[in-house]
């Protein structure tokens, strides 16, 4: 009895582990499918490490079971002893040796990939991204394109694109597992690394540095983008108007809400002079998410302004004096969506953010 209940427990713990891990399969989130240099470079170094311990696993388990066997008790030879023996000078010599060999197999590769990606030598001459932390969001600016934007960097694919990473408040890590190694985004000073993408595609960031209550929902996305499609992206956004006026009428009656409660802290064009309070909106009707985790639909963005407590506890917008005065509600939050909805560097989304969307549409 005892034995079947075990049998079922064992097994209902493997069910649920198989649960929890196939959530683990999103193919733009996963280390284990790299779509980008950083990531490779982990990958193999990972296969590597990998590969050591199963050899050593298997010949372990292979000595064990041979002594097991060999030595084990016989009928008739409970009271016999082995032979014993003491200090063996080539066996432990054996067997220091064996592990340091090993371990130099895994060193190898592993500082000459950390060297080669802190590699500076080609920052001057590529694409440069000052990238801030905040509590619990992302801001991306081009310092020679003289653009910024926030929660999605577009980068052209096969380019090596230097980040310079600073924080505003507390520590956060940057992230993109298909894309790139980790990095710890201090406010004490910058770090730097390059990522590059083999793939136009979408990837998806997390923050892996515990930052405060809205930690797990800092998410953000690597967009990456055909040259052509990039260049095109950068001179929409320098392009985009300061004076923008809404079309539709509900749109108008949300702009002029809009500049009342909220362009203290969003500018809705994508200069980087615009002080980074909020995130830049100036694309925001391209998004692939609402505050980064939410789908990108008129009902989540009005959502997010009606109670961003609720969505992201804790984040910055939460000091808007109009939730203290209590002066946006559903209605007005309708017409400030219409708005936000209209604005867009490029008529269209990038490829890779259509896909996106569709794939998204396809899984719900
Ligand atoms: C006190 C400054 C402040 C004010 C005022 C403010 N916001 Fe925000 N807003 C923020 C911050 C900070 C975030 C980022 C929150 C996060 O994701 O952690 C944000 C995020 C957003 C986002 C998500 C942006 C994205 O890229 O996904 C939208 C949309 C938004 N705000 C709309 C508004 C609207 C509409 C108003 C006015 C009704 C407003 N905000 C007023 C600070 C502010
Ligand atoms: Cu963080």
């Amino acid at each position: 009895m005892k034995g079947w209940m075990g049998k079922i427990r064992t097994l209902s713990l493997f069910s649920f582990l198989v649960i929890i891990l196939s959530a683990c399969g999103k193919d733009n989130l996963t280390a284990l499918v790299p779509k980008g240099y950083g990531a490779e470079q982990s990958f193999n170094v990972i296969i590597i490490s990998i590969l050591v311990m199963i050899v050593v696993f298997v010949v372990v388990m292979a000595i064990y079971v041979y002594v097991v066997l060999k030595y084990r008790q016989r009928k008739g030879q409970e009271d016999q002893i082995p032979k014993q023996t003491e200090g063996n000078k080539t066996l432990e010599v054996v067997w220091t040796v064996i592990p340091i060999l090993l371990l130099i197999i895994i060193a190898v590769p592993t500082i000459a990939s950390t060297y080669d990606l802190a590699d500076e030598s080609e920052k001057e001459d590529s694409i440069n991204v000052n990238v801030t932390g905040l509590q619990f969001w992302w801001n991306f600016e081009y310092p020679n394109e003289e653009i910024q934007t926030s929660q999605e960097l577009y980068i052209p694919v096969n380019e090596r694109i230097y980040l310079n990473m600073m924080s505003s408040d507390v520590i956060h890590s940057f992230w993109v597992p298909s894309i790139s190694g980790k990095m710890d985004v201090s406010p004490e000073n910058e770090n730097t690394m390059y990522i590059e993408a083999y793939e136009e595609g979408v990837y998806w960031g997390k923050c892996t540095e515990f930052c405060g209550d809205s930690h797990s929902l800092m998410d953000f996305k690597i967009v990456a983008v055909s040259q052509e499609e990039y260049d095109q992206w950068v001179n929409a956004m320098q392009n985009t108007d300061p004076e923008y006026t809404a079309e539709s009428a509900t749109a108008q009656e949300g702009q002029e809400l809009f500049e009342n409660s909220c362009i203290s802290c969003h500018a809705i064009d994508a200069s980087s002079n615009h002080p980074v309070i909020g995130p830049n909106l100036a694309d925001f009707g391209n998004r692939t998410k609402v505050a980064g985790i939410n789908d990108f639909s008129k009902e989540e963005i009005v959502r997010w302004i009606v109670d961003p407590a609720e969505v992201k506890p804790g984040n910055g917008m939460l000091d808007a004096p109009y939730l203290q005065e209590n002066s946006i509600g559903q209605a007005e939050a309708e017409k400030i969506a219409d708005f936000l909805m209209e604005l867009k560097a490029t008529d269209e989304p990038v490829d890779s953010v259509q896909q996106f969307r569709e794939n998204e549409a396809n899984d719900n």
